[in-house]
């Protein structure tokens, strides 16, 4: 059976990724440095619930399943351990026999820091962010290059990348004809926060190591994601995914479903037109699997735009409240001074229409997918944190 490194394994979208992969008969390896949670802990941020280790969550899917996710700690900012899943001297910190898989036939890369604020909060963050990030991705890039050539990588990109330009934006790519002669580019880009501009720098050694090595890579230009729960998660409450509230890793959506749960007036940002696409937590699968499925070409980058609909910052906070208001809660939206700069009224007109021409089936946010948010939730009410749901971290 095809073999899949999943790099960033005990993220918010890593593990699901693991599990849905492991349930469809996949090898599966995972890795990561514990970077989220050690950085949670130290910026002191509340997550809804408490998550068993990668190692524990691994042992709990093989004794409900009887299958097998390999767990590696480590950090991947060291190229001996990128290149050691590729030469067959892995060493795992878990696995049900120790038996060695092979080398990857698929990598997704999720291996980096996320978070727009936390790459702002001040220098050392911004640091932290350029080199994890750029580091990351070019230790994959040698380690492709060196022993691996035909793996296909499925890398998480950001809509994020193109900003929000006056014109429409295309599928990672833009024909461009200048006096009389025509050619195609990457879509310009001009990215908002210094996390998204790593973003920016990772799409840019993937197309050089394309163009040097031939390599077979898929950039997956996602929008912010909400949802927690998935076909996985169901069968065992700890195998939720590690689910953050809090300014710095909370995503929008997410956030205003804790906020309206205890009463905390919705963290509007500035007027609220700022629009993105969004996509829930099950297409994100959807799309890297049917990624999987489909490989990009040698020497191809592939781009596709991974989002499902878009909604303005408004949208969501009136669906948050009318959603909220029919489960009996009182909540009230609050336009606070944009901690960010950003524009708040602007043209966005994305195309996705890749992933769904290779089989992903979209899911939208309607009302009742959000009533089950807020039912899941609401059982951790009594963990929800208060003081860390906005502290101002300025661009
Ligand atoms: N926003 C608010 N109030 C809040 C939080 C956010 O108005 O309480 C606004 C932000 O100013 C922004 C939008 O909502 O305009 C989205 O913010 P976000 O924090 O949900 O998402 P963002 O910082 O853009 O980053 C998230 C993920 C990142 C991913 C990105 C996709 O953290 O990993 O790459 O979404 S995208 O936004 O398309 O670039």
């Amino acid at each position: 059976m095809s073999h899949v490194l999943i790099l960033g394994g005990d993220g918010y979208l890593g593990w699901p990724t693991a599990m849905y992969f492991s349930n469809r008969g996949y090898d599966v390896t995972v890795v990561d440095n514990y970077f989220r949670r050690n950085a949670c802990t130290e910026l002191d941020v509340g997550m809804l619930y408490p998550v068993p280790t990668l190692i524990e969550r691994a042992k709990i899917w093989h004794e409900h399943t009887g299958k097998e996710i390999k767990v590696v700690i480590g950090d991947l900012t060291d190229p001996e351990i990128v290149r050691s899943f590729f030469r067959g001297t892995i060493e795992y910190t878990w696995s049900v026999d120790n038996t060695d898989t092979g080398a990857p036939d698929t990598v997704i890369h999720y291996a980096e820091q996320p978070s727009a604020p936390y790459s702002l909060i001040n220098y050392k963050y911004a640091n932290i962010t350029i080199s994890n990030n750029l580091l990351v991705t070019n230790n994959l890039m040698f380690a492709l290059r060196d022993f691996a050539r035909d793996t296909h990588v499925i890398h998480i990109g950001t809509m994020g990348e193109y900003g929000t330009p006056d014109i429409d934006i295309e599928e990672g790519w833009l024909e461009i004809e200048h006096k009389g002669r025509k050619d195609k580019f990457l879509f310009p880009r001009q990215a908002s926060s210094l996390y998204h501009t790593t973003k920016i720098m990772d799409t840019d050694l993937m197309w050089f190591a394309v163009r040097m090595w031939d390599l077979k890579i898929t950039d997956l230009m996602q929008g912010p994601v909400y949802g927690l729960e998935t076909e996985n998660s169901v069968i065992d409450d700890r195998l939720r995914t590690i689910f953050n509230y809090d300014e710095i890793f909370g995503i929008i959506i997410n956030r205003f479903i804790v906020q309206a749960i205890v009463n905390y007036p919705l963290t509007v940002y500035g007027r609220g037109g700022q629009t993105r696409g969004y996509l829930n937590i099950n297409d994100t699968l959807q799309c890297v699997h049917m990624s999987e499925k489909t490989p990009a070409e040698k020497g191809e980058l592939r781009i596709f735009n991974q989002v499902m609909e878009t909604f303005s910052v408004n949208d969501l906070a009136e669906k948050t409240q009318s959603v909220g208001r029919k489960l009996g809660y009182d909540v009230k939206i609050d336009h606070m001074e944009n901690p960010r700069k950003e524009a708040e009224e602007h043209y966005y007109n994305p195309t996705y229409q890749g992933l769904i021409d290779i089989g992903v089936t979209p899911h939208y946010l309607t009302n009742s997918v959000m009533e089950e948010m807020f039912q899941v939730v609401e059982q951790y009410k009594n963990n929800i944190r208060r003081e860390v749901i906005f502290r101002g971290v300025k661009w």
